[in-house]
């Protein structure tokens, strides 16, 4: 994989030197948004000048839109794994940084296709969009940026119990760069800027059964303490932080683990996985340049509305979860669904059905499908559970061929995994996944 890295980056290093504005095409979740932060990043120390576009999905439309841009290199970062075929009729060069799925096209020799699929590695845990992203750059000095890929990589929910694979090579970088430091500490969220029973539910990794996501469950937690829940955490003195911790321990024994730490960072940005909560944020509520703008160095104006967002998401995220504890899902045989018309509900229905699982108000013995209407199509995103994965689920396969099958699109990872359908379709589609999906698990 390292040498697919390096002809990558021999590729992008002729065009640089030929002066030309490099063309940057990424996904607008926090890996997709760290994906063209490292690309940019590094351009941008060298330089050269980039053109970033961020969009929700790489579409065959879009991909033929782009062909007649007239820039002679192209660089898809967190998606074009699945468009190889077009690629390689581009009359430019192409470099695809991918994590999710491959299908079969081999690439020709105007494309550069790095995926860590290719090699045998899995791309749902090993190695993310922005870690793939990072490998294309590493070679030009870069190890100062390697974190990015570490968020990136936290976006994507890697990492949450410590790296391994390619990503840890890529820690090892960061490490030695001196940008970042490990620590073991409370992996709650917003210690300083938010109250204490807030900041508990807002923390949904890992996950506080009763507590994350469900302000009241804190606040009868942190009560039955004798704990103040209107305080800060940073405002706890070390006996009251001890309590904390021992009894946070026996609800999630992972609360208490390393935390990555960028300590030059502003507060709101030191620790990795907040940064990629902030950039998740700024992608679920489309605004992708803000996201991309913050991590390639804008702060106070740009961070403050950031945060504005965040909160918002995360209050509705919050309700989301509500309503799952309130209604619960729709079972088939093999999963079980989400569905709502509510506008709100609809714009978080892929991060509730994870965290619902995660903090198991959503049974995991069954993949859960998320849907929700998009004028005349429905957004699928299907969850299940590492260990639904070892029973043979394959979500992103499953997405993949039933979308297919009513004229949509789809795929992704084994574990989590998209796609887009006719609303006409919903029906059968639901219904041909839960076969695909008893199939897999031998149910058939
Ligand atoms: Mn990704």
């Amino acid at each position: 994989m390292l040498s697919r890295a390096s002809e990558a980056t021999n590729m992008l290093k002729e065009h640089m030197e030929k002066d030309e504005v490099i063309r940057i095409i990424s996904h607008h979740d926090a890996d997709g948004i760290s994906s063209a932060a490292v690309i940019a990043n590094a351009l941008a120390e060298e330089g050269v000048q980039y053109h970033t576009t961020i969009i929700p999905r790489l579409k065959p439309d879009i991909v033929n839109e782009l062909r007649h841009e007239k820039y002679n290199l192209f660089i898809f970062s967190d998606m074009g794994s699945a468009f190889i075929k077009d690629f390689n009729t581009y009359k430019s060069d192409v470099i695809v940084a991918d994590h999710h799925q491959v299908c079969g096209s081999e690439a020709e020799s105007n494309v550069v296709h790095l995926n860590p699929h290719l090699f045998g590695i899995d791309g749902s845990k090993d190695l993310s969009g922005a870690g793939s992203s990072y490998l294309v750059i590493r070679d030009l000095n870069k190890k100062h940026l390697a974190h990015f890929a570490l968020i990136g990589a936290f976006g994507d929910m890697q990492g949450q119990k410590g790296f391994t694979g390619v990503n840890r090579l890529i820690l090892d970088d960061a490490l030695e760069s001196g940008r970042l430091e490990i620590h073991e500490g409370l992996k709650i969220v917003s210690k300083s800027s938010e109250p204490l029973y807030k900041s508990l539910s807002y923390t949904f990794s890992p996950p506080l059964p009763k507590i994350s996501g469900d302000f009241e469950g804190s606040i009868e937690f942190l009560e039955r303490m004798g704990l103040s829940y209107g305080i800060k955490f940073s405002d706890l003195g070390e006996e009251e932080r001890d309590i904390l911790k021992n009894e946070l321990i026996k609800i999630n024994p992972d609360i208490f683990a390393d935390c990555y730490t960028l300590p030059k960072e502003i507060p709101f940005l030191r620790d990795l996985e907040e940064y990629s909560y902030i950039l998740d944020a700024c992608g679920k509520n489309k605004k992708f340049g803000l996201g991309l703008s913050i991590a390639l160095g804008e702060r106070e104006k740009a961070l403050e509305t950031a945060i504005g967002l965040q909160k918002k998401y995360r209050d509705q995220i919050v309700k989301g979860l509500e309503w799952v504890k309130r209604e619960g899902t729709v079972q088939l045989s093999n999963s079980q669904y989400l569905y709502s018309d509510d506008k709100v509900l609809k714009s978080v229905m892929g991060t509730i059905a994870s965290i619902g699982l995660s903090v198991e108000l959503i049974d995991n013995s069954k993949p859960v499908i998320g849907l929700s209407r998009l004028h005349n199509d429905i957004k699928i995103s299907g969850r299940t559970t590492r260990s639904m994965v070892e029973k043979g689920v394959d979500l992103g396969k499953a997405l993949q061929d039933s979308s297919n099958n009513f004229g949509g699109q789809g795929g992704g990872h084994d574990i989590a995994a998209g796609a887009l359908i006719p609303y006409e379709s919903k029906h059968n589609f639901l219904h041909l996944v839960d076969d695909m999906i008893g199939f897999q698990l031998g149910n058939d």
